[in-house]
């Protein structure tokens, strides 16, 4: 039997990174596939995984819990009989639901060990209020209080008792026998979404969840806190200065941004990190693509257009008129 965790949380709250740094240093000794599914329709976290696995099968599409089961499916489907895997690591878009990945894997006959929410504890103030992340909580059974070294244990006292509140409102329901799942959860506190590998420890009984499949209803995500991006590309020859000066000029309605750039005074390309504020990059031996950023947050399109307007080598994409 094939095991797999699913890893979900929010935009930006650390679940790539916690991929890139806790899965390589536990699972050494195991034959390891990713899935990302991105939001949007252009992938940046496959390209960081790629630098350090080369199973990373990437699904780039909205949202996969409104309808593209089927695709997700198939690709997982592919990624088994391609890599014979013992143990896959599903990271959703920090735009979806994690239950309806949950299903599929079921579905599959995929075993899942474990449904991990990692939360941005400094964060969740800014983020709580959106209803996907509230079910991305209520959703699973390992909760991951993740970027504990940006608050004081105060904060991460009151951020801890914020999520089990959301955890307990929003737990995923069988209507058939109007009991909670994921009732067992456990959590747990990381930086860089580093934690001991008793975590994955599958010790934690997920319910029954006999006759959920068909009974699902999908909670929806509400015009109000609907997420959307905007990609735009960097013109060739920029410097860094550049870049720089657009992440320190975000306006707060985006509250993610995720890009790889070439620039003339750096030799590798960069992938950049923008989420609530912080900003981070790190070097990538190899990207053929253009520059580009993907802007992500709620309500963005004028905002985005001023920035590009602000910045001329900032271009979003021009229509392609089909022949
Ligand atoms: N200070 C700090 N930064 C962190 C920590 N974990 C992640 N980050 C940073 O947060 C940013 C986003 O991290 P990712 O791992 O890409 O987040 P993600 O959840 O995969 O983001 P999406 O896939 O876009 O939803 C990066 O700049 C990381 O370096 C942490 O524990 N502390
Ligand atoms: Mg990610």
């Amino acid at each position: 039997m094939i095991q797999s965790f699913i890893i979900t949380g929010f935009l930006g709250v650390g679940k790539t990174t916690m991929l890139t740094n806790t899965v390589k240093e536990h699972f050494s000794d195991k034959k390891v596939a990713i899935v990302v599914n991105e939001f949007g329709d252009i992938g940046i976290d496959g390209d960081v995984l790629s630098n350090v696995y080369s199973e990373v099968l990437e699904i780039s599409e909205g949202c996969i819990c409104c309808q593209l089961s089927e695709e997700f499916e198939s690709g997982v489907l592919e990624i088994i009989n391609k890599y014979d895997p013992e143990i896959i690591f599903v990271e959703t878009s920090g735009a979806s639901e994690p239950f309806p990945i949950f299903m599929s894997m079921q579905n599959l006959g995929v075993t899942v060990e474990g449904v991990i929410c990692v939360v941005d504890s400094k964060n969740l103030g800014s983020y709580k209020d959106n209803s996907t992340a509230k079910y991305q909580i209520g959703g699973s059974n390992i909760i991951v209080m993740n970027k504990t070294d940006l608050v004081t244990e105060e904060e991460l006292h009151v951020a801890t008792n914020e999520v089990k509140e959301i955890k307990e409102s929003h737990n995923i329901k069988n209507n058939l026998t109007g009991k909670t799942v994921f009732n067992n959860y456990v959590i747990n506190q990381a930086e860089k979404g580093m934690v001991k590998k008793e975590v994955f420890e599958g010790v934690y009984q997920v319910d029954e969840i006999v006759g959920m499949a068909k009974d699902y209803q999908h909670q929806g995500h509400t015009q109000e806190d609907s997420i959307t991006q905007k990609v735009a590309y960097l013109k060739e020859g920029i410097e860094f200065n550049d870049v720089d000066e657009v992440l320190n000029n975000i306006p707060e309605s985006i509250y993610r941004v995720k890009g790889v750039v070439k620039v003339k005074d750096v030799p590798n390309p960069i992938v950049l990190n923008y989420s609530f504020g912080n900003v981070s990059f790190e070097e990538l031996e190899e990207y053929k693509e253009p520059s580009i950023m993907i802007f992500i947050g709620e309500a963005i399109e004028n905002d985005v257009s001023k920035l590009c307007a602000k910045y001329d080598f900032l271009n979003l994409p021009m229509f392609r008129l089909n022949k």
